[in-house]
């Protein structure tokens, strides 16, 4: 079922567009722009197959309106790949961490996606 749902997630992030990132949030150094929370946009303190969902609807969202319905914070949050916008990318890498951390994988998702854990 989890796998499924995995699956099911990836392929509607496939189909979305991305979501810019407020251009405040936008900084050169991608060491320097990633949150603590990084990959945890439903703020529950770790990141997984919800965080997905909660960006996939935000993209919903974001699509009918205009507006993703989600604070800077977590817009920051959900750009896993430091690229200025949330989008199928980003989903794809939180269902990949969320597979990998579920399965017993002990590296964080900043870690997992850069290379390198903050300072
Ligand atoms: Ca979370
Ligand atoms: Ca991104």
């Amino acid at each position: 079922m989890k796998k499924q749902l995995t699956l099911f997630l990836t392929a509607l992030l496939l189909c979305i567009n991305p979501l810019p990132v407020s251009a405040e949030e936008e900084m050169p150094a991608v060491r320097t722009i990633l949150p603590r929370n990084l990959g945890d946009g439903n703020s529950d303190g770790v990141c997984n197959s919800s965080d997905a969902a909660v960006l996939l609807i935000s993209a919903a969202n974001w699509g009918a309106t205009g507006i993703s319905g989600l604070t800077p914070a977590q817009e920051k949050a959900l750009d896993v790949n430091a690229d200025g916008s949330m989008d199928a990318i980003d989903g794809a890498w939180i269902l990949r961490y969320a597979a990998y951390s579920g399965g017993g994988g002990t590296m964080s998702i900043v870690e997992y996606v850069h290379g390198y854990e903050l300072d």
